[in-house]
């Protein structure tokens, strides 16, 4: 590492080694926005503090731990992350930390970096307080308001210290991204109030909610109205706001009682397009999307778009997109992460291609689902009945459906017992079959993948089921070889047709575990065996870019909801999301096809 004395390296190495100290994307996200803070207070070239903050967000959406990208060689994947950036990374996966960081970080005072958490303090302010109060925590910042020091500081009043205050309250109770399936709804209630007032003529979500990432930071929403100082007045009287944080002429944030914070912005329908381009993001598609403008002598903002001085206005986003030569790009795709090269229209008038990706009404089935039959099982039982799944199927229009209950627990029951019982549940469901004759049933159980790459079911019970689903759900912290090893055991498997939730991530509780996806990869498209995206709301897994490498070597893909309850059904969308995030189309995902010929998939 250049820049290090040979003791220095070894020293570093050494205490490395020692701690072996994991470093989490969380540590990273925190870690660049102080560097961003310490340019900020510094007064630093601005390109810097937006290459930095750029790195933070790309941190922060990305799926996989960089650590683990790190050590494949695939921290170039991760978007956001300049040249410069991933050297530091690796002199801080290699060395515990990093040079230059410390460098820009100890000419400021300690205490400031753990001030920035605080709603509303800037690293200017951060740094003002930190150093003339000296203080080197929250607690001496919580302490120093209540004593009204905070007021005497020039810049600061006893309005500042107040807000400071309710600010480190709130911080007390906040989780710091949601689930999208916890932002959906909550952003529906938003719009249809919006909506609800005449000066609305549209109302949007914007930002990570639209391009349907699987957590959100906070709730983006767009009105398009000609009177946006109206449509500002009604979004104060929303009835759910805590607190207002911000109201201009054309812009609000508010936090919501439940810790969510929503922005909006308002914006006259006949530029609404630009609007909507530029707020949806996401900032990496934005910035290339810039720089492609630039290229042909444009250029782009949430206004419009310029061409020789002269601002043309769009309606649309299609519009938007079609004047600078561009093939629409849905929300799901626009990550910077080749959809414009793919959008690109040459003068043939050929496009490159982006794909058509799947949609909600191409899906005919759902195949994960637990039922409340009583088979005695390793994990949770749903509560649902064969019969109201049925039911419930129906109404979704769907063709065919997979009961998958988990396997009956492994320590708790001998072979024979576990045969009997499936044994016993087949009954029921041939009968179910000849019952709904024309509505497609399969057979399937949900079986675990043991901590030692057996499986959780003897042969002669897997005979006689219509097919498999094996997913791993215990010791998922097992090394990668290991891991790999119980998934590519499970994949040669006749039986098993299809693996769960194959990350093992739980999104705000557990990252993926570490695997060999190319090998994964490789052996689902020799042995036929799916992947599933799992639209369950904290799996959301197989994840978008995982999905697109999938694609790329021809693994097919099935989309389920894993429900324990009838409602759980409802989140097939979000799954759905998943797949287009990850380029799919209706073509890679099974559970697009028709009864016919999906079955067929289960017979061979
Ligand atoms: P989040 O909230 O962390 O889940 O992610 P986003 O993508 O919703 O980010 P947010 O809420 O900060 O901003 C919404 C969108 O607005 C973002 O995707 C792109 C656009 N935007 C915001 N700030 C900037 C900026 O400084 N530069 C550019 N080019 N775009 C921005
Ligand atoms: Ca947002
Ligand atoms: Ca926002």
């Amino acid at each position: 590492m250049k820049g290090w004395s040979q003791s220095d390296q070894l020293l570093a190495r050494y205490s490395f080694c020692n701690m072996a100290k994991y470093i989490s994307n969380r540590e990273i996200v925190k870690l660049f926005r102080e560097i961003v803070a310490a340019y900020e207070a510094k007064g630093e070239n601005r390109f810097k503090i937006i290459a930095y903050e750029n790195a933070a967000t790309g941190v922060e959406h990305a799926t996989s731990e960089l650590k683990d990208l790190w050590d494949d060689g695939l921290l170039d994947t991760v978007p956001g992350l300049g040249k410069t950036i991933r050297g530091h990374l690796d002199e801080l996966f290699k060395f515990g930390k990093v040079r230059h960081f410390e460098r820009v970080k100890k000419a400021l005072p300690k205490g400031m970096f753990s001030l920035l958490d605080v709603g509303g303090l800037g690293p200017k302010s951060a740094y003002k307080l930190a150093k003339e109060l000296n203080l080197n925590n929250l607690r001496d910042l919580q302490k120093a308001a209540k004593m009204g020091k905070i007021r005497n500081i020039p810049g600061f009043g006893p309005k500042s210290e107040s807000d400071i205050l309710t600010a480190i309250d709130e911080l007390k109770g906040k989780s710091s991204r949601y689930l999208l399936t916890e932002a959906f709804p909550v952003a529906q209630r938003v719009l249809k109030y919006l909506r609800g007032h005449s000066d609305c003529e549209r109302a949007e979500p914007l930002g990570s909610l639209r391009r349907m990432l699987s957590t959100v930071g906070d709730i983006d929403i767009a009105v398009a109205s000609k009177k946006p100082k109206e449509i500002i007045a009604h979004f104060k009287n929303f009835k759910e706001i805590k607190r207002i944080l911000d109201a201009g002429d054309r812009k609000s944030s508010v936090l919501l009682q439940n810790g969510m914070q929503v922005d909006l912005i308002v914006q006259p329908t006949k530029a609404f397009g630009a609007l909507l381009v530029h707020f949806t993001g996401s900032k990496a598609h934005n910035i290339s999307l810039r720089e492609y403008a630039i290229k042909k002598g444009m250029s782009v903002s949430d206004y419009g778009i310029k061409v020789k001085g002269k601002l043309k206005e769009f309606v649309t986003e299609e519009d938007f997109y079609k004047f600078l030569g561009l093939d629409y790009i849905v929300p799901e795709l626009r990550e910077d992460s080749g959809e414009i090269e793919a959008a690109y229209r040459p003068a043939s008038g050929k496009s490159n291609g982006l794909p058509k990706v799947v949609n909600h009404k191409d899906i005919r089935g759902d195949i994960h689902l637990h039922s409340n039959y009583p088979i005695e099982p390793s994990h949770d039982l749903g509560t649902a009945s064969f019969e109201q799944i049925i039911k419930k199927a129906k109404e979704l229009n769907y063709e065919y459906i997979g009961f998958s209950d988990h396997s009956p627990g492994y320590s708790t029951h001998t072979n024979k017992q576990i045969i009997d019982l499936i044994l016993k549940r087949k009954k029921k469901i041939e009968y179910l079959k000849s019952k709904y004759r024309g509505f497609g049933i399969l057979n399937l159980l949900e079986i675990d993948i043991l901590t030692n790459a057996k499986l959780s079911v003897p042969q002669e019970a897997l005979k006689l089921l219509d097919g498999a689903i094996a997913g791993i759900h215990s010791s998922h912290r097992q090394g990668k070889n290991m891991i790999t090893k119980r998934l590519l055991l499970a994949i040669d498997s006749p039986y098993v047709k299809v693996i769960s939730h194959p990350t093992g991530r739980l999104l705000n509780q557990r990252e993926s575990y570490e695997a060999d996806w190319p090998e994964i990869f490789d052996a689902c498209r020799k042995t036929k065996t799916i992947l599933e995206i799992n639209a369950f709301p904290t799996r959301l897994d197989l994840y978008d870019t995982l999905v697109r490498e999938a694609i790329k070597k021809q693994v097919k893909l099935v989309i389920n909801t894993d429900a324990h309850q009838i409602d759980h059904m409802d989140n097939m969308a979000y799954g759905i999301a998943v797949a287009r995030r990850g380029w799919a189309t209706s073509a890679d995902i099974a559970n697009t096809l028709s009864w016919t010929d999906f079955a067929k998939l289960f017979t061979s």
